[in-house]
């Protein structure tokens, strides 16, 4: 009994390590844009390491070979003419009620003129059925089913902590859950468990059948994983700048792909969350979890869930100084990419890639990801349950 009691204080222990190794959460001020408090959170480097991953997992995207049939496909894509647009924060003509969690933050200025080019983009997130067929064609392995590495998770270990047993390093990613409201708001870590066996066909760690979520967005998948799958596809991530301009749907300057009106008015515009987050979650939307794709009206543009359900992946780099850099550099920026390399105020050893669009856990008095310009970011080599992707295609 004793020798069991400790073995979990020892897992909870690591656990609640790994939990904390893994998220790093940081409300400041960004003061060289707007006083919007930036309520900044992002995952740490990897516990596989970074110069493991590069050389894995770029070597086996680097082998994957496109797939005849599905690259030469256009398929369940949209048509988006392109054009010019003010990139940036916008704010609803009427926001003296709305909490700062709600409006632009300091990342999302200065508003600067963009330009991009014609391009196709899938109608809706990639589906855990469409990302099945890759696996089953190609045998790629994702980051979540590689076990720790000891000597990753040591460097970022207090010194001195003994190390886990093989078991205890088992495979797995971070499930969400719901937290007694005595809970701080302020620490991811308090609400995303980090759960062994959860991968993308297992996303919460509690799956039965494959066929019953076969609809449902792929999640758990690191940009790795969403790099590997385009090159299969003959396709590619979308830059930021792209994913807002698809988001928009050609209604320049308003604040959410619907219009202004708020989130929780009129018809539901997308699978979010109606409660207080991340205490409670009253899923008047009808979906408490993640939703079967296009459950929801699409934008202007057709594309479902663009705003909502999960976050997706771009292939820019994060900086917060980016947009500043654009706005200096010309009037008109054409196609921009990201910056050169990840930049986080307090974090300097953090590297991060852009997320866009929101996700079901998000809310007014949290992260408003469902608004066009919300920026979030995410360390490539992290999956999570609330973060998918939807890719693009050149003429
Ligand atoms: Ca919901
Ligand atoms: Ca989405």
């Amino acid at each position: 009994m004793a020798f069991s009691l400790k073995i979990k204080s020892n897992v909870i222990h690591i656990l609640f390590f790994l939990g904390l190794t893994f998220i790093s959460c940081h409300p400041h001020k960004n003061s060289e844009t707007t006083s919007n408090e930036n309520h900044s959170c992002s995952l740490t480097d990897s516990l596989l390491g970074k110069d493991f991953l590069e050389k894995n997992f770029m070597d086996a995207i680097k082998l994957i070979k496109p797939s005849a049939k599905k690259s030469s496909s256009k398929t369940g894509m949209v048509f988006i003419k392109g054009g010019k647009f003010q990139m940036g924060g916008d704010f609803p003509k009427e926001n003296n009620e709305m909490p700062e969690t709600a409006l632009p933050q300091g990342d999302e200025f200065p508003k600067h003129l963009v330009q991009v080019d014609d391009f196709y983009m899938d109608e809706h997130e990639v589906t855990i059925g469409q990302y099945m067929e890759f696996i089953n064609a190609t045998n790629y392995k994702t980051v979540a089913e590689y076990d720790i590495n000891w000597e990753e998770l040591k460097k970022q270990l207090p010194e001195g902590t003994p190390k886990p047993s093989d078991e205890q390093l088992k495979a797995g990613a971070l499930v969400f859950h719901l937290v007694d409201d005595k809970v701080d708001k302020n620490n991811l870590s308090n609400w995303w468990v980090f759960t062994q066996g959860a991968f993308w066909k297992n996303p919460d760690g509690n799956t039965v059948s494959i066929n019953e979520i076969k609809n449902l967005p792929v999640t758990q998948v690191s940009w790795y994983d969403a790099m590997a799958y385009a090159k299969w596809m003959g396709k590619r991530l979308p830059t930021e700048a792209e994913y807002e301009y698809a988001m928009r749907g050609g209604r320049n300057g308003t604040m959410y792909p619907w219009g202004n009106e708020t989130v929780d008015s009129g018809n539901w515009k997308g699978n979010f969350l109606q409660g207080d987050f991340p205490y409670t979650n009253t899923a008047l939307d009808g979906f408490e979890n993640i939703a079967p794709v296009k459950s929801f009206p699409p934008n202007d543009y057709g594309l479902y869930d663009i705003s909502g359900n999960v976050w997706e992946w771009t292939n820019d780099w994060y900086s917060p100084y980016y947009y500043n850099e654009l706005k200096n550099a010309s009037k008109i920026t054409y196609n921009p990419q990201g910056p050169e390399e990840s930049i986080e105020i307090n974090n300097p050893n953090a590297t991060n890639k852009v997320v866009r669009g929101g996700s079901f856990l998000c809310h007014d008095n949290w992260c408003s990801g469902y608004r066009n310009s919300r920026r979030m970011r995410l360390s490539p080599d992290t999956g999570m349950q609330h973060i998918g992707f939807r890719l693009v295609k050149d003429e």
